[in-house]
């Protein structure tokens, strides 16, 4: 492989997969939509910046793409772009839908039409499995999407399966587990938790207002999930692959580790105002809930078996959980003690 061209470049996984792939002494052009500054603040802070060729691609212009494609002609497309964040999904279906959903048709034509050999990668997700299952998901569990961000998802897992059989595509599905990551937007959970935790523990006076502290989450480290990613789209036959870590975490596991990475020690109880969570040493309430954060599905339970992906493509997780928050806490307290904007 020569040229890659990764769309989403600019979100979290688009920084490290460019990381990685530059590492493989392959050529990175990311895809940019129009704004009047594009957010590389990711791909600078991994030192890449100037090493990733970016050109302008819209995903809702079905033009656009076919203009791309045609020019470049990739050896790989890793198509990461999306309206990720589930919440916002039930206040934006349609432009989730457009974005996530029909924009993958319009990369698929585009890929049958001017470059077949060229090889797909569509970041689908456990989100699509939804909730009701017993044990561990993996490529053979039902999938019962629960958010329009789960149903955009779905429909672009299908289309990428269905040109992989229609037409011969060399279209790989990743199901992808949560993963996570210093470079984690601020709105997702986790990032949350540890980027207001090491404001507080800056002088912010604010507590952390959280949601639904009881989900449970399947939680990894990005840059492991990226080298998944390269491992599908190297092997010869184009499939579908889980990548998780086999191991779930509450809400409330990973703020109280956060926690305790960032100096205190929590105690969680509940008086009128919801559920708290207070530092044990001074009785100071550092967490608390608010309905605002909470959605009107959520997914309370997911954890991946990953068996297949470590069978067929000698792939596994090699981060722990502890490993992973303890990287996140300190990277926010470094980061506000640089005086460095955050990602
Ligand atoms: P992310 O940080 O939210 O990045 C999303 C990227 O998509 C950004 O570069 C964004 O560009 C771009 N984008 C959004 N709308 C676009 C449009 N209309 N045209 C062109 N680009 C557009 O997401 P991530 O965490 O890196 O996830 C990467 C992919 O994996 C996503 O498809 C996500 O749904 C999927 N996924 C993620 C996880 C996870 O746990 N991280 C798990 C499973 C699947 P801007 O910078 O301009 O906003
Ligand atoms: O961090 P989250 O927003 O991630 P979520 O919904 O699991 O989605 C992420 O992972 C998916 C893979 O499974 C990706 F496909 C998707 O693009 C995204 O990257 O929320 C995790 C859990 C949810 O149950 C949510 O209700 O945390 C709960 N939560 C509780 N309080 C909160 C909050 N989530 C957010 N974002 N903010 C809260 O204050």
């Amino acid at each position: 492989m020569k040229t890659a061209f990764v769309t989403g470049i600019t979100g979290q996984d688009g920084a490290y997969l460019a990381n990685l792939l530059l590492e493989h002494g392959i050529r990175v052009v990311g895809a940019v939509r129009r704004s009047s500054s594009p957010q590389v603040g990711r791909l600078e802070e991994l030192g890449i910046a100037h090493r990733v060729e970016l050109i302008g691609c819209e995903l809702l212009e079905a033009s656009n793409i076919r203009a791309v494609l045609r020019g470049l002609r990739p050896d790989v497309v890793f198509n990461l772009a999306a309206q990720s964040f589930v919440g916002a999904s039930f206040e934006q279906p349609v432009y989730t839908t457009h974005v996530n959903a029909i924009a993958v048709a319009h990369l698929l034509e585009a890929i049958r039409e001017c470059c077949p050999e060229t090889r797909f990668y569509q970041a689908s997700t456990s989100e699509m499995f939804g909730h009701g299952h017993v044990g561990a998901q993996n490529e053979d569990t039902p999938f019962h999407p629960r958010s329009p961000y789960a149903v955009s998802k779905l429909y672009a897992h299908w289309m990428t399966v269905n040109y992989r059989e229609a037409y011969g595509l060399h279209a790989a599905s990743g199901i992808l587990f949560n993963h996570e990551s210093p470079l984690r937007g601020r709105e997702f959970v986790t990032r949350k938790i540890t980027h207001t935790l090491a404001q507080i523990r800056a002088g912010r006076e604010e507590p952390l207002a959280l949601g639904n502290l009881d989900a449970k989450r399947d939680w990894g480290y990005a840059p492991d999930f990226v080298e998944g990613m390269w491992r599908m789209v190297n092997h010869p036959q184009p499939e579908t692959f889980v990548l998780a870590t086999g191991v779930c975490h509450s809400v409330r596991e990973f703020a109280t580790l956060a926690a305790r990475c960032a100096g205190y020690d929590l105690a969680w109880d509940s008086d009128e105002a919801g559920e708290c969570g207070r530092d044990r040493a001074s009785g100071r309430k550092l967490i608390v809930t608010d309905p605002r954060f909470s959605r009107p599905n959520d997914v309370h339970h997911l954890i991946g078996d990953a068996s297949r992906a470590k069978s067929v493509l000698d792939w596994s997780a090699t981060t722990t959980f502890e490993s992973l928050v303890e990287r996140m806490v300190s990277a926010d307290v470094d980061r506000l003690a640089r005086g460095a904007s955050a990602v």
